[in-house]
């Protein structure tokens, strides 16, 4: 088997190259180790940037985001028994972000990628990179009981965190730089109306709350919790009754639902350098992670595929690396942004370990900063929605 460009992982970054290089006729062939139903269900994020709904867009596959997504104008910041709206658009020249799911970019993704025909393996076992230092990368695994061989040009990481690809490389070519947080959150997917218009992000002295949504008759929440928690100790009506007094403002009231998905996930910062090792390209969150508070993990998945995108046609046409070369530093500019901005509105929000007072009356202090100063809140509003 030969293709141009080996995708390793049918997540949003991989689907999403596979989606820019057939636009502009590159072949790939994207290998998957989990089922297609599997990687359709997985529940994730849910806030998409302007840049990152006109990318897709672009890419053809914003058809029903543009039915379905929900485009919000602001956030709110809840503290001291009080919300505080930023209002994004006012503050960014009109920006907005769409609330969209992930598993509902992945699906477009997937219907658009069988569309073309062009291959899409799903259930690959025992993938293996080999050969990225040389000209003729190859990336060996199973699929259907039988060994493959897929010869490339070049192999895209597109693997997630726990990937392969990332491991491949030598030890001392890359440098990592991570940070793990004392705390996780535990989410909820639930059948009832969001009981807000906005997001509202709330800092209480029980812990970190966020009310978000997925469409206008399904919730999606969470709460601050430990990173080790035991998801057993935490039934139904536990985390509603958390979610209740976190949440709660008088005269307001938190509407429950039936609860369709539950799930607890750590949270970690972590940056890889550089993103390339010779004719691998890591891109996603293969190369990086940030905690989910600032809403930046799929959107930068995407900012980076487009780079390599962008990268690849050129070389493709005109046999220049100069993209290629410059990918790793073009990406990490923007990454490392969003990991510090990702960072403060964790820092800003969550209960901090030992219940530091020095600490607490640090976020207390900021939280009134960036909802009283236009500044400070013209600073959250443009990152928030993609610088
Ligand atoms: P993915 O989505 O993990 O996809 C990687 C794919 O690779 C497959 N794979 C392999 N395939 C073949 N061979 C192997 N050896 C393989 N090993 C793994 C995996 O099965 C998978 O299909 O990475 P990608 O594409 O880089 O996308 C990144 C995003 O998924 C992630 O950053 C976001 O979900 C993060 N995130 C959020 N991002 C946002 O932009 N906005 C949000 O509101 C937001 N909220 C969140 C989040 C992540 C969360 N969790 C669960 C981590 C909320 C949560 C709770
Ligand atoms: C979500 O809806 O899943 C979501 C929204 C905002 C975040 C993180 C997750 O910051």
């Amino acid at each position: 088997m030969r293709t141009q460009v080996a995708i390793i992982g049918a997540g949003p970054a991989g689907l999403t190259l596979a989606q820019l290089l057939h636009l502009e006729g590159i072949e790939s062939v994207i290998l998957e180790d989990r089922s297609r139903e599997y990687v359709e269900a997985r529940i994730r994020a849910g806030v998409l940037e302007q840049g990152v709904v006109d990318l897709l867009t672009e890419a053809g596959v914003g058809e029903r985001m543009a039915r379905e997504g929900l485009v919000h104008e602001g956030i709110e910041l809840q503290f001291a028994g009080e919300r505080h709206r930023i209002d994004m658009a006012a503050l960014t020249g009109g920006k907005t972000i769409t609330v969209y799911g992930q598993t509902e970019v992945v699906k477009d993704l997937i219907e658009a990628r069988l569309g073309t025909g062009r291959p899409l393996l799903f259930e690959v076992d025992d993938v293996r990179v080999e050969e990225v230092e040389s000209e003729r990368p190859r990336v060996l695994f199973t699929h259907a009981g039988a060994q493959h061989v897929l010869e490339c040009d070049v192999v895209a990481g597109c693997d997630g965190f726990h990937g392969v690809c990332r491991p491949t490389i030598p030890a001392g070519v890359l440098r990592t730089f991570s940070r793990e947080y004392p705390f996780g959150w535990l989410g909820i997917l639930a059948a009832v109306a969001p009981s807000n218009d906005e997001l509202v992000y709330a800092y209480h002295d029980r812990g970190f709350a966020l009310l978000s949504l997925r469409s206008p008759e399904v919730s999606r929440l969470y709460v601050q919790c430990r990173p080790d928690e035991d998801i057993a100790e935490w039934p139904d009506e536990r985390v509603w009754e958390e979610l209740q007094i976190r949440l709660g403002l008088p005269g307001w009231t938190l509407a429950e639902g039936p609860v369709l998905e539950k799930g607890i996930t750590p949270m970690r910062s972590f940056v890889t350098e550089p993103m390339r090792h010779g004719r691998l390209f890591l891109a996603g969150d293969a190369a990086h992670i940030v905690p989910p508070t600032g809403a930046k993990g799929l959107n930068l998945a995407a900012h980076d595929v487009r780079l390599l995108a962008d990268a690849l046609v050129e070389w493709y046409s005109s046999g220049s690396e100069k993209l290629l070369d410059s990918y790793s530093t073009d990406c990490l500019r923007r990454i490392w942004r969003a990991e510090h901005f990702s960072w403060w509105m964790t820092t800003m929000l969550h209960r901090p370990e030992g219940d530091d007072p020095f600490d607490l009356r640090l976020q207390e202090s900021q939280l009134r900063y960036v909802t009283t100063s236009e500044a400070a809140a013209t600073s959250l509003a443009e990152n928030y929605v993609g610088l």
